[in-house]
């Protein structure tokens, strides 16, 4: 019957006329339809807004189309599949990206002109998809976009937060933090599967019970939540190809508590009822630093129970021995978050599948792999035990069963060394008894991946070196990647243009290493023309959104030095800061003769700092202070501006970078993982200020010393010199800008006191006084460069031919085939 229904339905198709089509005049049949029926408006009244909308719903149809041919084509095939399963995805805006890479642009701006409409206008109508903290989670964004374009069968799972990141707003100086409700003017990029949900349990007690005459355990939850899914369409670039990130919200479940309902309490019952949506409802704003906090539990179990549960499903549909699970399914941890995943996989097998534990356990052993992003000790998840035990009891069962067996195999390798037993167990004993997710993980998971080369030697020498001794040839590394079609094609078009042209081809947006051909033409008088007027155009554009947020006029003749990324100590925009008072100090004690030889400079900084990050707050103040200080200096002029651009987000960068001469990553040494806010100024042809530290070290590698600017300690340096203390190896000029700050020279003297503080005599723990001396150096050699017109294009030539490695493509080539056992699955046109 159903054959007989299909075609039927393939018949009709045909008579309709197939697929939509993208050239101008149906587009714009499309885009009045929608605006008639979808929007609701008048096809002859309607503004930049509701264009948007209809066109984006124009867009939505073709993405589904692609979509159900795709998830057909894998379902028939049935090839091995990747579930990548992260807590945060960074997606920023949709509209630009999606047609990009439908590769129907520019019959998109043609259909609006005739109807009155500008793209550009109407694409920046759209919010900003913010459902993450920082580098971890727009990764996952990077990384889905080549998952999509280089055809392997993938899904993303996440969680559909009501609230993403908060709105910085910046009061007198102060950041403040607004809610962002983003699904106030709707969402047009998601589909709401009302049908695709499936029940989560939360708390109760675990019983047990005889079946087929064996002992079996039974969790008898005492909450039931219902998660509802959201299909997010990832469309890849120059291929039909559309995956899918599948995004769970939290709905009251009709079993949620039937008990209340019949003692008569009606409306207290409804009440009740709407707080399970609470589990979705805000993003957690910290990207570091873990406490515990049971919602925060209860929102990775939520999404890991229901991916499982959809996962598993969709194997089960046409398989039905659980030894090929792993033959069809890889299931990647991003970072710790989802490893409740492993005792979820465990419970499924053993109560419910009933599986034998060591079968069981053999299957799963097989599926995960991890990716960690953090070098410190202190960004380890740990769940306390009475937290995890009240939540999930059955897991804490599984969990002390897996570390059981874990102690015993340690104890035949190790002998009885209970120092590295207790190391190592996945129970931290101690003032709160906790289950460490990291040790959890690395047990289960076959491989652990590192983001960088020196990540992976810090993961191996320090965070995990128990853990390597025992199973070196778990431990990897992939250097993270970002996509260029976000971050030049989306972002810089025209630079994007020019990139063709000179190489004669667009082929590098899907095969990025074709960008080395930039190189032999990097002392071209006319291509750096070319390339100078784009990015002139850029800076003029990044000046006009600077004096709209901030009322500071700068010049497009000035250096634009750039330091944007989440506010941390690590990240040291306090040793920016100094820098840029030392630069100030310099020019205020300079006659006018001198002051002509100053190559001016905007300095740009932007990023939040978490809500309970004290001391990041105070940088974001003292960046304000300093900054109303020398821009209303007629003594400084063009010379020196200091702007702070707030609720620095994805669309914001997508404006900041293609703009930039310079930018600053310069974390101290060993601290930033990875990094990819570099490779995105890279791209685009900005050069790097940079310490030799996470990706830096191989971008280093990759363009040459020659061409960016480094500086600062080195890893293998950096804790001898912490015992030093920076009274010893500070150079006179910090003393004296730590002085300005202290004596109060930018007011608010007590506040800024603390952050002076600490770069003290033996404080001083991120090494800003022994950088100092050679951050100026590199700084003045960026001026001695910028002011060679010649030789700052060819190095910004030069970066963009380099960064190719850069792109989450060759990331996803090497996790595909070393960690994944993935393959292509190319849906036919
Ligand atoms: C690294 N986020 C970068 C980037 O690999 C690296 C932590 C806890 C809770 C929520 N979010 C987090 C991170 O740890 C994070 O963003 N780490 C970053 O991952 C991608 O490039 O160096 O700091």
């Amino acid at each position: 019957e159903s054959g007989e229904r299909r075609g039927k339905a393939e018949r009709l198709f045909r008579l309709m006329d197939g697929f939509r089509r993208n050239d101008p005049v149906s587009l714009q049949k499309d885009i009045l339809d929608h605006v008639e029926f979808t929007v609701a408006r008048s096809r002859f009244n309607f503004d930049d807004f509701e264009a948007y909308q209809a066109l984006s719903h124009s867009i939505r149809d073709r993405l589904i189309e692609r979509w159900h041919d795709t998830q057909q084509y894998f379902k028939r095939k049935d090839p091995k599949r990747l579930y990548f399963l992260s807590l945060e995805f960074l997606m920023g805006r949709s509209l630009s990206n999606s047609v990009i890479n439908l590769g129907i642009r520019d019959n998109c701006a043609d259909a609006l002109n005739q109807l009155g409409f500008e793209f550009e206008v109407v694409a920046e109508q759209e919010g900003d998809g913010a459902l993450g903290n920082g580098g971890l989670a727009r990764l996952s964004a990077c990384q889905m976009d080549s998952l999509a374009t280089m055809d392997f069968p993938a899904w993303g799972y996440g969680l559909r937060y009501q609230y993403g990141l908060f709105r910085q707003v910046i009061f007198d100086g102060f950041q403040y933090e607004q809610p962002d409700y983003w699904l106030n003017f709707g969402n047009p990029w998601e589909i709401e599967r009302v049908h695709v949900s499936y029940a989560v349990k939360f708390y109760g007690n675990v019983e047990e019970e005889l079946l087929n005459g064996e002992k079996c355990k039974v969790w008898v939850p005492g909450e039931m939540v219902e998660a509802v899914a959201y299909d997010n369409p990832i469309p890849g670039y120059g291929t039909r190809n559309t995956i899918n990130l599948r995004l769970w919200a939290a709905k009251p479940s009709d079993q949620h508590d039937m008990e209340s309902f019949n003692t008569g309490d009606y409306i207290n019952a409804v009440i009740n009822r709407q707080g399970a949506e609470t589990i979705s409802s805000v993003l957690y704003p910290d990207d570091r630093s873990y406490q515990g906090k049971e919602l925060r539990l209860k929102q990775q179990y939520f999404f890991v129970s229901a991916s499982l549960q959809d996962i598993i499903r969709r194997f089960k549909d046409s398989h039905s021995n659980f030894d090929e699970f792993p033959d069809k399914v890889a299931l990647q941890l991003n970072d710790t978050h989802p490893s409740l995943a492993i005792p979820e996989v465990m419970r499924i097998l053993v109560d419910e599948e009933h599986l034998e534990w060591s079968r069981a356990w053999g299957i799963v052993c097989k599926l995960f792999s991890l990716t960690s992003h953090t070098v410190l000790p202190e960004g380890l998840e740990k769940v306390p035990v009475d937290l995890l035990g009240s939540l999930l009891p059955r897991h804490l069962q599984i969990i002390y069963d897996i570390n059981f067996f874990f102690m015993e195999d340690l104890k035949k390798h190790f002998g009885l060394d209970y120092d590295r037993l207790s190391r190592m167990s996945i129970v931290e004993e101690g003032a709160v008894k906790s289950i460490r997710m990291a040790n959890l993980s690395i047990v289960c998971c076959h491989t652990v991946n590192g983001v960088s080369r020196v990540h992976l030697e810090l993961l191996k020498t320090r965070v995990f070196k128990d853990f390597y001794e025992l199973w070196p040839q778990k431990f990897q590394f992939k250097t993270n990647g970002v996509t260029q079609r976000r971050w030049i094609v989306v972002s810089n078009p025209s630079l994007c243009s020019l990139i063709s042209k000179w190489l004669g081809t667009e082929a590098w947006i899907r095969d990025v290493d074709l960008l080395l051909g930039l190189r032999e033409h990097a002392a071209n008088a006319d291509l750096q023309q070319e390339w100078n007027m784009v990015r002139r155009v850029n800076k003029m554009r990044l000046a006009e959104y600077i004096e709209t947020m901030s009322g500071i006029k700068v010049s497009p003749d000035a250096m634009f030095d750039v330091q944007t990324k989440r506010i941390h100590e690590y990240k040291r925009q306090l040793l920016n800061l100094l820098g840029i008072i030392h630069r100030y100090d310099c020019i205020k004690n300079m006659n006018m003769n001198e002051r002509r030889k100053v190559v001016p400079r905007v300095c740009i900084i932007g990023g939040k700092a978490a809500p309970g990050y004290e001391i990041a707050k105070k940088i974001i103040k003292l960046c304000h202070a300093v900054g109303e200080k020398i821009n209303n200096d007629s003594d400084v002029g063009d010379l020196l501006k200091l702007v702070f651009i707030p609720d620095y987000n994805v669309s914001v960068a997508e404006l900041v970078i293609p703009g930039s001469d310079l930018s600053q990553h310069i974390s101290t040494a060993g601290h930033e993982p990875s990094g990819t806010g570099s490779m995105k100024f890279l791209m685009n042809g900005c050069l790097l200020l940079a310490t030799a530290d996470g990706s830096t070290i191989e971008i280093i590698e990759e363009i040459g010393e020659d061409n960016m600017f480094t500086f600062g300690a080195k890893v293998h340096e950096v804790p001898a010199l912490r015992e030093k203390g920076s009274a010893l190896t500070a150079p006179l000029q910090f003393a004296r800008v730590v002085r300005m700050v202290r004596d109060g020279y930018f007011g608010f003297k007590d506040y800024f006191k603390s952050l002076c503080d600490a770069l003290d005599g033996n404080g001083d723990f991120y090494l800003l006084g022994h950088d100092f001396g050679s951050y100026l150096e590199a700084q003045a050699e960026a001026d001695k460069a910028f002011v060679d017109r010649e030789k700052w294009t060819r190095m910004s030539i030069l970066s963009t031919a380099g960064s190719g490695r850069f792109s989450s493509d060759r990331t996803i080539g090497e996790y595909a085939e070393k960690t994944w056992g993935i393959e292509p699955c190319r849906c036919p046109f």
